[in-house]
């Protein structure tokens, strides 16, 4: 039995779930009380985040340590490349994405959903990260170059992990164009891809509700590492200072 712990809107759950649809693994889905309270995926993920992936018994938390478990327990088909250089250039697409393009649409979110900045520091901040998203999308196109896949002939961890991030941005306002975009519309079209973007989609109304809990202080977003450094870097450093007083944001679990 396998179980994803997720939520349909985390950037990292989608890359854990394209790589489970694309090696035709069977497991349920399972939405954790981020609010805390929930005993069990505490446990499981001890700091408290999506995804965290439970398989015959073991359990494993944070995306990249659990594509890399899929990769060893479902050989088939590979979502690495076979050579090592190309291994190599695959996994530090995944660790831009995850770790610099990832914040700035978090911080996007934390701006137009939870509010955290109106007016024009709302203005300013939300300008700085079209403009860092338009970096990071001519970035990538320059990591792809003229494959047809980041992976390069094939579909693999290298796409999974930029669909999420990419298509987060597109949303938001900043489609990509040339390369990228055509890479994007047809990376949009596998089944894998397909499935778990529309099943973001579908939660995005519910999303605005969960601003209200958020301004009460019953969810407390986890604002940590590059999240935080995106705040202190791009002019949200009073964003931070506000949701520490105001018992609204946290930082991660510490281990007892
Ligand atoms: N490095 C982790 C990051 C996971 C992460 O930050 N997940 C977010 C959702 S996108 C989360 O669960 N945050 C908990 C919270 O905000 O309370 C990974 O790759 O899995």
């Amino acid at each position: 039995m396998t179980t994803l712990y997720e939520h349909p809107l985390s950037p990292y759950a989608q890359k854990v779930k394209i790589a489970l649809f694309e090696k035709g693994v069977k497991f349920d889905l399972q939405m954790p009380n981020l609010l805390g309270g929930d005993d069990e995926f505490a446990r499981v993920s001890p700091r408290r985040e999506v995804p965290a992936l439970v398989d015959d018994g073991s359990t494993i938390f944070d995306s990249t340590i659990i594509l890399e478990y899929i990769e060893d327990r479902w050989p088939t088909p590979p979502l690495l490349p076979p050579e090592p250089a190309a291994r190599a250039r695959v996994r530090m697409i995944e660790e831009m994405c995850d770790t610099y393009y990832e914040a700035i649409n978090w911080a996007t979110f934390e701006i137009q959903i939870f509010k955290r900045a109106t007016g024009g520091l709302a203005q300013e901040l939300l300008a700085r990260a079209s403009q860092q998203r338009k970096g990071a999308n001519a970035w990538l196109e320059r990591q792809l170059g003229d494959r047809p896949w980041f992976n390069g002939a094939q579909f693999g961890w290298g796409d999974l992990s930029a669909v999420p991030v990419v298509a987060a941005g597109a949303a938001v306002g900043d489609p990509p164009s040339g390369r990228l975009g055509a890479w994007l519309a047809r990376a949009s079209e596998r089944p894998s891809v397909k499935t778990t973007l529309d099943a973001a989609a579908a939660v995005m109304p519910s999303f605005d509700q969960v601003g209200q809990l958020v301004s009460s202080g019953m969810f407390k977003r986890e604002y940590r590492d590059h999240r935080l450094e995106w705040m202190l870097r791009s002019g949200g450093t009073q964003i931070v200072l506000d949701g520490v007083k105001a018992g609204n944001i946290r930082f991660s679990t510490e281990l007892e």
